[in-house]
């Protein structure tokens, strides 16, 4: 049984919305979003850094959420989450999939550090202010991506677990601002998802 190591409020969250969105059965080890339980020797032991999500598959332990997403849908189920590689939405939907670490996360791991890691007096509000911009700046694209459809390729995909729950992050931090209705109203419809509600309310 697929056996997922995930804490509240973080990246986990991802895998349990996909694990539900394709009914897998799984057993769940929750950890507290605390040293000392994700700096552990034994969670160190399944994540080199101490850190979540790690999914366990019999002899297989896997780190990496965009990686434990396609291992999922390519070794269990892909219940039509991915389009194939001679669909005309492969490039953008690999495009979303990969924009999620690649250009949203980052300001938004600085944009946590600042506003809740770090102590008070460590806190730097031009490191802050930057992150804040570069995030909303990123944002857009999705934005204007989403004009006219309800998920980032037109039907609903991985691609919208990857980026959609960053787009969920990023708006429970009030980084959405109003001029990005679309991103708002894809938020809305993403929260609404059976499976989301039963992922983030385990979360
Ligand atoms: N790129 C990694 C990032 C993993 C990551 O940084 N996870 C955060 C939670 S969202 C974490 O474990 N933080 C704990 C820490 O930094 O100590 C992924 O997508 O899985």
């Amino acid at each position: 049984m697929l056996k997922l190591h995930f804490a509240p409020q973080s990246r986990a969250g991802r895998i349990l919305w996909l694990l539900e969105e394709l009914q897998l059965p799984y057993e769940l080890n929750a950890m507290a979003f605390h040293p000392k339980d994700l700096k552990s020797d034994e969670h160190r032991e399944r994540h080199p850094l101490g850190r979540i999500p790690v999914l366990d598959d019999g002899d297989v332990s896997i780190y990496e959420s965009g990686a434990i997403v396609e291992y999922v849908l390519a070794r269990h189920k892909d219940g039509g989450l991915k389009p194939g590689v001679d669909s005309p939405m492969f490039p953008e939907y690999l495009q979303w999939f990969h924009y999620c670490e690649g250009m949203v996360m980052p300001p938004m791991n600085t944009i946590v550090v600042h506003t809740i890691l770090l102590p008070e007096d460590r806190r730097a509000p031009v490191v802050l202010g930057q992150a804040q911009r570069l995030l909303n700046k990123a944002l857009h694209p999705v934005n204007e991506a989403l004009e006219g459809r309800d998920y980032l390729i037109g039907d609903f995909s991985a691609a919208d677990i990857m980026l959609g729950h960053a787009c969920f992050m990023s708006n429970r931090m009030g980084c959405i601002s109003d001029d990005m209705p679309n991103l708002k109203a894809y938020v809305e419809r993403i929260t609404a998802r059976p499976a989301f509600q039963t992922a983030i309310n385990m979360s």
